[in-house]
């Protein structure tokens, strides 16, 4: 058995599980070095996580779980985005998103001219995705057992128009929460077709989860950039990077710190996605002002103010009306 095998039956004999009952690979646990036993910070042992998911998780800040959601349920939420794109169905609070470049380009109909969904908590059959219990099983690893589904997307990732715009900046998506903490914080993101490099799968940093939340910004690009994408100024340029490629119906859960975003779709297809960010219903709120997050606090406050048609929405407010509770008892958020 490796050194990192031994540590591994060390450290899980000191969280919550029999060391007996642990069987370990040689994986990415290896870069694992401490001599001290060391309590798993990221996620809890609800018996569904693997010792090496884990450790995975720890090291890198997200773990992909194959074939989670059935094509049912994705031709399901497939179906609901076309009907909303036709105006069909009315969802109060969705809003529905266009690319820069497209929407400044000639009048494209339907849903070639969505590029995401946002928060649609009040629609039934997409918000079914957020209570799934494939999806919210994994969740609990790390909200523990109170959970509320944050902010919902259906990101439907457009071929480039020419102008890179399709490109999603990297970024932590803390920099959008006035809640913490942290670690109680996860991201689902679920395929709803093939994901790769061509058409603009996700991209992390991994470990980059252990850093701090960093100051983040509109980017300087050329061809422009799409409302609300503000990307983190700076980062290790040359930090490894994954291109997480993903069948139909995988699903990666990322901590709120990884940093992440996606490149062009350089397909003629839209590329799709499901995603909600889930939190523990004992998070607290925190107040932002004269912090990084003062520049989102003020943008989110002021499209909230339009949005709800009153003065005066805090960044606070606006996640407290969108969050709804999921599983357990709703607690302080
Ligand atoms: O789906 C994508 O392209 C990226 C989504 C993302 O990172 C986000 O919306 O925070």
């Amino acid at each position: 058995m490796s050194r990192a095998a031994d540590r591994l039956r060390l450290v899980m004999g000191h969280v919550d599980r029999s060391p007996s009952s642990i069987t370990c690979e040689q994986t990415s646990a290896q870069a694992f070095t401490s001599n001290q036993p060391q309590r798993l910070r990221y996620s809890y042992d609800t018996g569904l996580l693997s010792p090496q998911q884990r450790l995975f998780y720890e090291e890198n800040g997200f773990i992909l779980v194959r074939n989670l959601v059935s094509d049912g349920d994705i031709e399901r939420f497939r179906k609901e985005f076309e009907r909303i794109c036709r105006q069909e169905v009315k969802v109060p609070g969705l809003v529905v998103m266009r690319d820069v470049a497209i929407a400044k380009s000639e009048f494209v109909q339907d849903q070639k001219a969505v590029s995401k969904l946002q928060d649609f908590q009040e629609d039934p059959e997409l918000f079914r995705y957020c209570s799934l219990p494939e999806i919210l099983k994994y969740v609990e690893c790390f909200t523990g057992p109170n959970i509320m589904a944050m902010h919902t997307m259906l990101i439907n990732k457009p071929p480039d128009a020419g102008k890179k715009t399709s490109r999603h900046p990297l970024h932590q998506d803390l920099h959008y929460f006035p809640f913490r903490p942290t670690d109680r914080i996860v991201c689902a993101w679920t395929a709803m077709e093939k994901v790769t490099r061509q058409n603009g799968c996700l991209v992390v940093l991994p470990g980059t989860h252990k850093s701090t939340l960093q100051e983040h910004d509109y980017p300087e690009w050329e061809g422009g950039v799409n409302k609300m994408y503000h990307g983190v100024r700076n980062y290790d340029p040359d930090h490894p990077r994954v291109y997480v490629e993903m069948e139909k119906g995988d699903t990666v859960f990322f901590h709120p710190l990884l940093i992440h975003g996606s490149g062009m779709n350089q397909t003629k297809g839209f590329r799709k996605a499901i995603s909600c960010h889930y939190a523990s219903s004992d998070c607290y709120y925190i107040d932002v002002k004269g912090t990084t997050q003062e520049n989102i606090e003020n943008e989110v406050s002021q499209i909230a103010e339009k949005k709800y048609g009153m003065g005066d929405v805090s960044f606070m407010d606006t996640w407290a009306i969108r969050g709804r509770l999921v599983q357990g008892e709703r607690i302080s958020m």
